[in-house]
């Protein structure tokens, strides 16, 4: 079978990058090649953002209804093809199978969501402080966006950046993770065949790099909206802040959940086990930190690693699969290098803490599912995002000390508390530092309809998802009318007016 080819799409066609080259799309359970996908130069990078601007006028005087509906449209493309799209979900970046539903439905929960701002988009009517006088604002586009996008959500973080810009008049250059091009792929095909005119969505496939800072520093991209590490956020911030572009980040995580001795401790093992080991512990989201109450700490730690050292590793087509393979061998070695960090540091690995080489598992990328045990809260797997499946637990004396542990890091995105206490719940909500709270819940499964981010260096104070989205992708606009057919001045003429009103 001819090796599958994934090209950019500029100004409505596929196109293959300028210099021709091309890199290799690795299915990371079993290194197999999945495809062959055009490398993009910086020339290719110009072409799409040229394009962009060129269909930008036209899309941003197209009814916002009718961009809604070609949204609509793709939702229910989208739900069509649920399974084939998780399927090669599965197969390009590890994740098993149900979760890669799940990544899609979130993907259309977004599209449909943000269809229905076509006709929403709401702006203020607010009285003028002068007589025959009309105050209004609205929102219009920012203009050319730059999405940036990672490999661990491919289908719905995608979403979450192009359906709020598309539904707001602004055009597009999308640039995926390396690691997940064939959903990108996917994602604009489907918007392709649902209506979308050519221009208003551009695809540049390669990695980042080089490419990137072209894309971000280029001056007709107004908006850079990355998700990403916080190392690279900082990066783009620099330069987007520099030339003055609006720059909206999502970044790291080291979200912990804490259970305290009133909880309910076997329902925390689920949330523990779902949140520290789902998608391989690779959401920005994921459980990397166990904060026990000392009360309640050495039956959880027993209950844990029993239950880590029972996940099955494999491929994540497999139905008996619990974790599926890190995305690259890069990664791998990434998270695994922890391990050794983790011992130097006095902590002992209690489950796991090798990477997978019996059998098939020597051919693709997997770590076990791993529990570091005798943690203190500021070593280095207690404060640094691992991005694998690993989790850290560490002891405190109350729920004081679990607040201070929980905020100890830089980053701010989720974290949870397993109470039956409604008072040290309502504690809890109130003093987290971070943008996502559960109680008696993981720190993983945000739905699409709230903001969703951070605080400290999980972001740079936007959000995404739900109603806050619109704020990143459109300018606001303030508009006054004054009918009184005379000069008015405004913050002056308001004690005279009022005399003389009629
Ligand atoms: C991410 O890992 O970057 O809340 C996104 C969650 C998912 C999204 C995760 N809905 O875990």
């Amino acid at each position: 079978m001819p090796t599958l080819q994934l090209r950019n799409y500029i100004d409505g066609r596929w196109v293959d990058s300028s210099t021709g080259e091309t890199f290799d799309n690795i299915d990371p359970a079993t290194g197999e090649l999945i495809a062959s996908v055009a490398k993009s130069s910086t020339a290719d990078v110009d072409r799409a953002i040229e394009a962009a601007r060129r269909a930008l006028d036209g899309w941003r005087l197209f009814p916002a209804p009718k961009r809604g509906e070609i949204l609509y449209r793709a939702g229910e493309i989208m739900l069509r093809r649920k399974d084939d799209l998780a399927r090669e979900m599965t197969r390009e970046m590890g994740k098993v199978l149900p979760e890669a539903r799940g990544d899609v439905q979130e993907g259309i929960d977004m599209t449909y969501y943000m269809a229905g701002e076509g006709r929403r988009q709401f702006g203020d009517v607010v009285p003028a402080e002068l007589p025959n006088k009309w105050a209004m604002s609205m929102r219009g586009p920012v203009g050319v966006v730059a999405a940036i996008t990672p490999w661990n959500f491919p289908f719905a973080i995608p979403t979450w950046k192009i359906m709020p810009a598309l539904v707001l008049g602004n055009a597009v250059v999308f640039k995926p993770a390396s690691y997940t091009p064939m959903l990108a792929v996917r994602l604009v095909e489907i918007l392709e065949e649902a209506g979308l005119p050519k221009g208003v969505l551009n695809l540049i496939l390669g990695p980042g790099g080089e490419l990137g800072d072209h894309l971000i520093s280029h001056p007709a991209v107004d908006l850079i909206s990355f998700t990403g590490s916080s190392d690279t956020g900082s990066h783009i911030s620099e330069i987007g802040g520099r030339l003055l572009k609006r720059v909206s980040c999502e970044l790291g995580g080291k979200n912990a959940i804490v259970v305290l001795e009133d909880a309910d401790v076997d329902l925390s093992l689920d949330g523990i086990v779902w949140s520290a080991f789902g998608t391989s512990g690779q959401r920005c989201t994921a459980a990397s930190r166990v904060i026990a109450q000392t009360g309640v700490a050495q039956g959880l730690i027993d209950k844990l690693v029993g239950r880590a050292k029972k996940l099955r590793l494999g491929s994540g087509l497999e139905p008996s699969t619990d974790v599926g393979p890190v995305v690259s061998a890069s990664q791998l070695e990434r998270v695994h290098a922890f391990i050794p960090v983790a011992e130097k540091e006095g902590a002992t690995v209690a489950a796991g803490g090798h990477v997978g080489t019996e059998g098939a598992l020597a051919k693709g990328f997997f770590h076990e599912p791993t529990v570091l045990i005798d943690v203190k809260p500021n070593m280095r797997v207690a404060q640094e995002e691992i991005f694998g499946p690993v989790t850290a637990v560490i002891e405190v004396s109350g729920i004081d000390e679990a607040i201070k542990v929980l905020n100890s890091t830089k980053y701010g995105l989720s974290c949870s508390v397993y109470t039956r206490n409604v008072n040290n719940a309502f504690r809890f909500m109130r003093d987290a530092e971070t943008g996502l709270v559960y109680i008696n819940a993981g720190t993983i499964g945000a739905e699409i309809q709230l903001p969703f981010g951070g605080t400290k260096s999980t972001g740079n104070g936007h959000r995404e998802a739900g109603r806050a989205a619109l704020d990143v992708y459109s300018e606001w606009k303030s508009i006054y009318v004054d009918y009184s057919g005379k000069l008015q001045r405004a913050q002056m003429d308001t004690t005279e007016t009022a005399k003389t009103a009629p």
